[in-house]
């Protein structure tokens, strides 16, 4: 096979890649954190360490204000800043996270107010999916227009799963909401650090485009 049909598979598979994600909406999903961070770029992390924490559950908040976005949270019984783990929930980084205090149909943490633009958002989520509505699924909505599937219920006590999402194509995230029926707990909470450069997303398809081309080579050559 010529070099030339060597580029124009890399081109077609190019053209499919970016056809099939305009078709997904504008966004890319992530399970894993070390994929999400190298296709996100620069991130600002929220880890929740500055927020003072009140031993137990005896602190429960509705809101609370971070240095780059606020969050709400509404159904169950709100959350607290927990600075031990607690009912399988736990830090993945330093001591403090947030931890729902009790099961609701929907529970939701509401993030929004970014102080900039934001092309990634991405955050780890422990002990979802052991308890509570099992019918309800880990569900994560961006701009209150697309709902985005992450896990049904089912995961043991003390689950740890990784979620990330980046917006291509010029969309932009301004509003996240993520939903489930138990209470889980969250920490790391990372956005996208200033205006996005596209180079970090194209560089990750394009390793893909370079594999494929060398799998051809490999097979037809
Ligand atoms: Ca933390
Ligand atoms: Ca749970």
């Amino acid at each position: 096979m010529s070099h030339s049909h060597h580029w124009a598979i890399a081109f077609a598979v190019v053209f499919l890649f970016c056809f099939t994600q305009k078709a997904q909406a504008g966004f890319i999903t992530f399970d894993n954190e070390n994929d999400f961070l190298s296709a996100a770029g620069p991130v600002l992390v929220e880890s929740f360490e500055s927020f003072s924490s009140i031993a137990g559950q005896s602190q429960v908040r509705s809101s609370l204000s971070t240095t780059n976005f606020e969050i709400n949270h509404f159904g169950g019984s709100n959350f607290f800043v927990a600075d031990e783990p607690l009912f399988g929930g736990f830090a993945t980084d330093g001591i403090h996270y947030l931890e729902e205090v009790s099961t609701g149909s929907p529970n939701t943490f509401h993030f929004h107010s970014f102080q900039e633009p934001i092309t990634a958002f991405g955050l780890f989520i422990t002990d979802f999916g052991d308890f509570g509505n099992q019918s309800v699924p880990l569900e994560m909505t961006i701009n209150d227009s697309t709902t985005l599937f992450i896990a049904n219920p089912g995961d043991p006590d003390g689950s740890i799963r990784y979620f990330g999402v980046i917006a291509t194509g010029g969309e932009i995230i301004t509003d996240v909401k993520l939903t489930n029926a138990d209470a889980l707990a969250l920490d790391e909470v990372s956005i996208s650090a200033g205006v996005p450069e596209p180079s970090g997303i194209l560089m990750f398809f394009f390793a893909l485009v370079l594999g494929t081309v060398r799998f051809s080579r490999l097979r037809l050559g």
